[in-house]
């Protein structure tokens, strides 16, 4: 439980890929003094019961203030902690990037869901995540990060990539590559490394320990 000196409380489940994105953006944005109240798999919390009336993690309690659902979270941290930005200025671009975003929720993420399901629908998700990916990665320009700076763009689809190989997903070798070599410079940052609960550093061991 959160002790009192917190100004922030994250409720965030151990394996869950979406309180990893919000633990990420967190890192990313330097915020100090936040506790995180683990929930183990199948845990459930009275504390979060009586927050949040959909039970949901990720969810972020500053003072009276409860927020939910992993993108108003990450946008809510963006603009309480304005530096570094991690959205563009530019209103288009700002569309743009909501956008993508958002693809990558509605098409991506669900997706985990059946990735921890029975074989059969394990596969279906398996190959459905290569296809979504193999389009993606073929986009990719040799760009540092998918757009001009780093931002929530990557904050969004790092906590996906980082899980690919704990659930047998690959890719094309081209393809592949070029999304490895993208994936391994999220990897490599400091708050990435951060970010991850101990679960999730165990999917991948040796880079994790890097
Ligand atoms: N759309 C969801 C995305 C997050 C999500 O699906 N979280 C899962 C865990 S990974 C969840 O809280 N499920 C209900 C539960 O665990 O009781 C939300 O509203 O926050």
């Amino acid at each position: 439980m959160a002790s009192r000196r917190s100004s922030m409380t994250l409720y965030s489940r151990d394996n869950c890929v979406h309180s990893h994105r919000v633990r990420l953006v967190m890192e990313e944005k330097g915020v100090a003094n936040y506790e995180i109240a683990w929930l183990r798999d199948g845990e459930e919390s009275e504390d979060l019961l009586d927050l949040n009336p959909y039970n949901s993690v990720p969810t972020l309690v500053e003072r009276e203030l409860v927020v939910y659902d992993p993108r108003i979270i990450v946008e809510y941290i963006d603009e309480r902690y304005p530096h570094p930005p991690l959205m563009p200025v530019d209103p288009v671009l700002r569309a743009q990037y909501r956008l993508a975003i958002y693809r990558m929720e509605c098409d991506l993420y669900p997706l985990f869901e059946d990735l921890e399901s029975t074989p059969a629908v394990a596969r279906k998700a398996r190959n459905r995540m290569t296809e979504l990916l193999t389009t993606l990665a073929a986009d990719f320009s040799p760009r540092q990060y998918i757009g001009e700076e780093f931002s929530l763009l990557d904050c969004t689809l790092a906590p996906i990539l980082w899980r690919l190989e704990h659930h047998e997903v690959t890719l094309p070798s081209k393809q592949g590559e070029r999304l490895a070599k993208y994936a391994a410079r999220l990897f490599a940052r400091p708050a990435f490394e951060r970010s991850l609960s101990p679960v999730e550093a165990e999917m991948r061991p040796a880079m994790a320990a890097n």
